[in-house]
């Protein structure tokens, strides 16, 4: 597992209910642009804002779309280790390659409460964890040192990193003994964390540009960095432009554009605005319009 990850999008209908008809289309379209991988019911998701019930459909949805044509993981990350647990059953089951999850919020567990969490969950299943390290959402830094000592287990496969800090990600690839597979998470540096050494990308502007970003990595991998960087500065004006209006209210609005029908995002995420809805117009015909030189 590494390359690009499209963390997946769950249309809604207008009733805020899983549009399963749409998701078939969205996974479809993926894998049409030749994405590498699925992360499915992440933030991107909207997971957070689902019931475990609804979590588990839709990795039944996507996993029926997608059969095993690529590599997939689930986020089944939650405050409570047994709905977490729960989840990570189902995803087994259902044929997923590897699960995932964020640490446990809220209460501000210490470090060796989320050890345990986590230890708890690859327990209950024999496929492996790639930790979601996500500092600001959940307000907990999985730091190197935790990594090298929770890696000594063979059951972590590899690391989400959704954060700025570059030298973070560098630092997982240097102190844990073994051989760890790390997955860039902000999509706007994404070819920042592949030269500090990512195997991969996982990230929700990959909904809509897989293709400028499996472009990048193989450029990037080429040696061809000038050309990449010229890829990461075009999809960064369109993520600028995104982070306006909302960044999954916009992915949204973009799809739609596009002709895959997504809908609002759940309650309390707020509506797009008109005029952010107009403004995706645009990048919508960009995105069709583009193509790799
Ligand atoms: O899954 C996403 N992370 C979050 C990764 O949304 C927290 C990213 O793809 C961002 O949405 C993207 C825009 O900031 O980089």
């Amino acid at each position: 597992m590494n390359g690009i990850f499209t963390a997946l999008l769950t249309p809604f209908n207008d009733d805020y209910t899983i549009n399963e008809a749409s998701l078939k289309k969205l996974v479809e379209f993926n894998l049409e642009k030749g994405i590498n991988g699925f992360y499915v019911g992440g933030s991107t998701g909207e997971g957070m804002v689902m019931s475990p019930e609804e979590r588990k459909e839709v990795f039944r949805i996507v996993k029926e779309a997608a059969g095993d044509r690529v590599p997939m993981i689930a986020h089944c990350g939650a405050i409570s280790t047994d709905s977490a647990i729960d989840m990570a059953k189902t995803a087994e089951a259902l044929g997923y390659t590897a699960v995932s999850a964020v640490a446990p919020f809220y209460y501000s567990f210490p470090y060796p409460a989320i050890r345990k969490y986590y230890d708890d969950i690859v327990s209950s299943v024999s496929i492996p964890m790639v930790v979601y390290n996500f500092p600001g959402g959940n307000g907990f830094t999985f730091t190197a040192d935790y990594a090298a000592e929770m890696f000594e287990d063979e059951r972590f496969f590899g690391i989400k990193h959704t954060s700025a800090d570059l030298f973070a990600l560098q630092q997982f690839k240097q102190k844990i003994k073994r051989p760890v597979t790390v997955f860039n998470g902000f999509d706007e540096m994404c070819l920042g964390g592949l030269s500090m050494g990512a195997d991969g990308a996982i990230g929700s502007t990959y909904n809509f540009m897989a293709d400028r970003f499996l472009k990048i990595y193989d450029e990037f991998h080429n040696g061809s960095i000038e050309k990449a960087q010229k890829i990461q500065n075009g999809a960064n004006e369109i993520i600028a432009e995104m982070i306006k209006y909302g960044v999954f209210q916009c992915e949204k609005a973009v799809l739609t554009h596009m002709g895959i029908d997504m809908g609002p995002c759940r309650r309390p995420f707020l509506p797009i605005s008109k005029e952010g809805f107009e403004a995706m117009k645009k990048v919508a015909d960009d995105c069709k319009a583009w193509k790799a030189e």
